[in-house]
C-alpha cells in the first residue's frame, strides 16, 4: 500500500438522515475504485462499512467506520456514519477530524430530522459540504422537489453542478453543468459509465442549471461579478476556479444526483471530492493547547513534531483494542513514541493499519493529514491526544450529547453488579454516549443512551462480549409533586421529658407558584416570636422535606412558603429542634393544600414520510399527546406535538417498526403539567410499591 501524502488526500465524513445510502454509497464508491473486488449491499449484509452483527442483522449502520479508495493518483478516506437518531452522535465524531461532510439525502424524502442535524455538524466544524441526492432511481424521486427540499432548509447556496438525466426507474446519468457532458450509466451495476453529448431532450433543464451555477459563482464573489456583469457570462476556468474556491469557503454547497445501488454516478461525484473538497493539508494549521493550557498551533505537515487526535475506539475479537486516529503533523510509525497529553502516559505504536472496513492493510507509516488505526494502546481513549512527549499538545475533545433515555438495569443472577460495571466500563470504552450511574435516591443503577435502541444494544453487547445477562426495566419518570391550594398550619417539635429538651414550633402558610417557580421561603417574622438565628433552621427543614413528597416521594415543587409565626424556649430550642418543626409543618401543610402529582411533558418533533402522517398523528392522540401543528418537507411529514414523557418510553422503538425505520423524531423536555386523576392513582400505588419493596430487601 502506498503511503500518501497530506496534499493528495481527502477526508470525508459522509452524513445524512438514515437510510438515504450512505453506505450503499460507499460501497460504490469502493467497488468503481477497484478497492473490492464486488459491489456490496447492505441489503446482502455484505457492504463493507456495515461488518458489525448487529449492522447486518438491522442494516443499519450503527457506529462509524473507516473506509478508504484511490483515484486519480489520490487517496480518500471515507467515513461512513449512522444516520438513525440513536447513533447520530457517531457522526458528530467522525466530523471531528474530517476536512469536508458529503450529506447524502433521499430523493424521495428530502431532507429529513437527521440530515439537518448533521448539516449542523458540518456547520460546527466548518466544513465544505457536497449535497448528494441518492436513491434517484426510486419510484417518485424528482429533481425538483428534492432541491426545492434542499434549499428550503439547507440554504439557497445548495447549487446543482449536475442534472440528472432520466427518472425514476430511468434514471441512467448526469450531465455535468461545469463539463457540460453527460454521464450515463447501463442499467447492470458494473459502474462502467461513457462520456457523451448532451440529449437534446435534456438541454432546457440544463441550458437553466448552468445559468444558475454561473450566476451563483459570480454571486458570492466580487471580482467575479463584475466581469459576469461586463460580459453575461464566465469562462470555464473561470468556473472552475471560483466554484472551488467557493466550496472550501462554504459559500457553495454542490448539488449532485446518484444511484448509489445502481451504481449510476459515481465517477462524477468521485471527481469532485478531488476537484471541489480541500486536501487535507489545506487548512494550514491546527490550534490545540500544551502543557500548561496555553493555545499552540501545530502545521499540518510531515516535518513537524508529531501530534495526533484519537477519534474512535472499538475493540475487535482478535486484536483488542483499536484507535482511530487523524494525524495532524509530524508521521505515526513503530519508530514513533507516543505520549498521551491527556492521561500524562507514554504509549507504544504498534503496526499502522488502514481500515477497509472490517479488513486492515498495514503501512509503514501514517502522514499527517491521513487517517489510520493502531491496536493495542494501554491507555489512550476516545478524544485524547498523542504528540511527541518533549512538545505534548492536546486537540479539543468533542463534548458528546447527553443520553436522553434511561432505563434501570439489573443482574439476572445476583452478585453480578461488580461484573456489570466492568463489563458496562469496558463498553462505554468505544461508545461515549452510554452512561452508567447510580441514582442516590432510588438506589437503583441507570444506564443512559440516546434512545432504548441505543441501550439494548449496549445490553446486547453485554452478553455477547462479556457474558454477562441483565435485565432491564422502564426508565423512571421524573415526577413531581406540588400543591393546587393554600394551607395555614403549624409544625411543632416538642420533646421535654427529661434532660436537655427539645422545642421548636413554627406557623407557616402555604400557596402554589406559577409552573417552574420551583420554591421561595418568605420570612414575615416581626418582634422575634422565633429568633432570628433559628429561621435559617425552619427552612433548611423544609428544604430537606420537599425532596420527598408526601404523595409518592417525588420532589415538592413550585409553591411559597410564608413562616409568620411561632414561638421557641430559652433553653431547649436549637436549630435541630425549628428544622425539624419546619419538616413538620410542611408535611402537614402540602397535605391540606390539594397536593398533585405533576409529570415532564416534552416537546416532539416526529418526521416520517407522508404515508404515515394519519398513523403518526392517530399514535400521538393515543398517548395523550396534543398535536401543534403539521408541515410538509419535500416528501415527509413533520408533526410537532407535546406529550408527556411517560407515553414516550418506548417510542423510539415503536416508530422504527411503525414507518419501517423512515421515521425519526426529536424530543425535549417542555414543562411539567399536571398527572390526569385515574393515572395519579397509579403512579402513586407503583412509586409506593416499589418503595416498601426496596425497604423490605433492605431489612
Ligand atoms: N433504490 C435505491 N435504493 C437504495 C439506494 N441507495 C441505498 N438504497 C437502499 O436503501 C436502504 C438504505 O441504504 P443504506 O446504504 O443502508 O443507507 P444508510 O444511509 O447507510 O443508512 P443508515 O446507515 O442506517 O443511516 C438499503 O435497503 C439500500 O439498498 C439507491 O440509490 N437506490
Ligand atoms: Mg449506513
Amino acid at each position: 500500500m502506498n503511503v500518501y501524502e497530506g496534499k493528495n488526500i481527502r477526508n470525508v465524513g459522509i452524513v445524512g438522515h438514515g437510510g438515504s445510502g450512505k453506505t450503499s454509497l460507499v460501497s460504490a464508491i469502493l467497488f468503481d475504485t477497484g478497492a473490492t473486488n464486488r459491489l456490496g449491499r447492505v441489503d446482502d449484509g455484505n457492504a463493507p462499512t456495515d461488518y458489525d452483527e448487529e449492522e447486518i442483522e438491522r442494516k443499519v449502520t450503527i457506529s462509524a467506520k473507516l473506509a478508504f479508495c484511490e483515484w486519480n493518483k489520490n487517496k480518500i478516506n471515507l467515513l461512513d456514519t449512522p444516520g438513525f437518531g440513536n447513533f447520530i452522535q457517531e457522526a458528530r465524531g467522525a466530523l471531528r477530524v474530517a476536512d469536508a461532510a458529503i450529506v447524502v439525502v433521499d430523493a424521495v424524502s428530502g431532507v429529513m430530522v437527521q440530515t439537518e442535524k448533521t448539516w449542523g455538524y458540518a456547520e460546527e466544524f466548518q466544513l465544505p459540504r457536497l449535497v448528494v441526492v441518492n436513491r434517484m432511481d426510486r419510484d417518485t424521486a424528482n429533481f425538483e422537489r428534492s432541491l426545492e427540499s434542499i434549499q428550503q432548509t439547507l440554504g439557497r447556496m445548495c447549487v446543482p453542478i449536475q442534472v440528472p438525466l432520466g427518472a425514476e426507474r430511468g434514471f441512467k446519468g448526469v450531465v455535468d453543468l461545469i463539463q457540460m457532458k453527460a454521464y450515463t450509466y447501463p442499467s447492470d451495476g458494473s459502474g462502467k459509465g461513457s462520456e457523451g453529448e448532451i440529449p437534446a431532450d435534456a438541454a432546457g433543464r440544463v441550458q437553466e442549471y448552468r445559468e444558475k451555477l454561473v450566476e451563483a459563482v459570480a454571486e458570492s464573489d466580487e471580482k467575479l461579478m463584475e466581469k459576469f456583469f461586463d460580459t453575461g457570462s464566465l469562462s470555464d476556468e473561470e468556473m472552475v476556479a471560483g466554484l472551488k474556491k467557493q466550496v472550501i469557503e462554504g459559500k457553495i454547497y454542490p448539488v449532485l444526483y446518484t444511484s448509489a445501488t445502481g451504481n449510476i454516478g459515481i465517477q462524477p461525484l468521485l471527481n469532485a471530492i478531488l476537484n471541489l473538497l480541500p486536501d487535507a493539508v489545506a487548512r494550514g494549521n491546527v490550534t490545540g493547547k500544551d502543557a500548561h493550557g496555553k493555545e499552540v498551533q501545530r502545521k499540518i505537515a510531515d516535518n513537524e513534531l508529531f501530534s495526533a487526535f484519537v477519534f474512535k475506539t472499538f475493540s475487535d475479537p482478535f486484536t483488542g483494542r483499536v484507535s482511530l486516529f487523524r494525524v495532524y503533523s509530524g508521521h505515526a510509525s513503530t519508530e514513533v513514541q507516543p505520549y498521551n497529553s491527556n492521561k500524562g502516559v507514554s504509549e507504544r505504536f504498534g503496526s499502522m493499519v488502514l481500515l477497509q472496513g472490517k479488513t486492515q492493510v498495514t503501512v509503514p507509516k501514517v502522514l499527517a493529514g491521513d487517517i489510520a488505526a493502531v491496536a493495542k494502546l494501554k491507555d489512550t481513549q476516545t478524544g485524547d491526544t498523542l504528540s511527541d512527549k518533549g512538545h505534548p499538545i492536546s486537540y479539543n475533545a468533542i463534548k458528546w450529547i447527553e443520553p436522553v433515555i434511561s432505563f434501570a438495569i439489573e443482574p439476572k443472577s445476583r452478585g453480578d453488579e461488580e461484573k456489570i460495571s466492568t463489563a458496562i466500563h469496558k463498553l462505554m470504552d468505544e461508545d461515549l454516549g452510554i452512561r452508567y450511574a447510580r441514582e442516590p435516591q432510588t438506589k437503583e443503577f441507570l444506564i443512559s443512551g440516546q434512545g432504548q435502541m441505543h441501550v439494548e444494544l449496549a445490553v446486547g453487547r453485554l452478553k455477547k462480549r462479556y457474558g454477562v445477562e441483565v435485565l432491564l426495566h422502564p426508565p423512571k419518570v421524573p415526577y413531581r409533586e406540588t400543591i393546587k391550594g393554600k394551607a395555614d398550619v403549624q409544625g411543632k417539635h416538642k420533646k421535654q421529658s427529661g434532660g436537655h429538651g427539645q422545642y421548636g414550633d413554627c406557623k407557616i402558610r402555604m400557596e402554589p407558584l406559577p409552573r417552574g417557580g420551583d420554591f421561595e421561603f418568605v420570612n414575615e417574622i416581626f418582634g422575634g416570636a422565633i429568633p432570628r438565628n433559628y429561621i435559617p433552621a425552619v427552612e433548611k427543614g423544609i428544604q430537606e422535606a420537599r425532596q420527598k413528597g408526601v404523595l409518592a416521594g417525588f420532589p415538592t415543587v413550585d409553591f411559597r412558603v410564608v413562616l409568620y409565626d411561632g414561638s421557641y424556649h430559652d433553653v431547649d430550642s436549637s436549630e435541630m429542634a425549628f428544622k425539624i418543626a419546619g419538616s413538620l409543618a410542611f408535611k402537614k401543610g402540602i397535605r391540606e393544600a390539594r397536593p398533585i402529582l405533576l409529570e415532564p411533558v416534552m416537546n416532539v418533533e416526529v418526521q416520517g414520510p407522508e404515508e404515515f402522517a394519519g398513523d403518526l398523528m392517530g399514535d400521538l392522540n393515543s398517548r395523550r399527546g396534543r398535536v401543534q401543528g403539521m408541515d410538509v418537507r419535500g416528501h415527509a411529514t413533520v408533526i410537532k406535538a407535546q406529550v408527556p414523557l411517560a407515553e414516550m418510553l418506548s417510542y423510539a422503538s415503536d416508530l422504527t417498526s411503525k414507518t419501517g425505520a423512515r421515521g425519526s423524531y426529536t424530543m425535549e423536555f417542555s414543562h411539567y403539567d399536571e398527572v390526569p386523576g385515574h393515572l395519579a392513582d397509579k403512579v402513586i400505588a407503583n412509586a409506593k410499591a416499589g418503595v416498601t419493596g426496596e425497604e423490605e430487601e433492605e431489612e
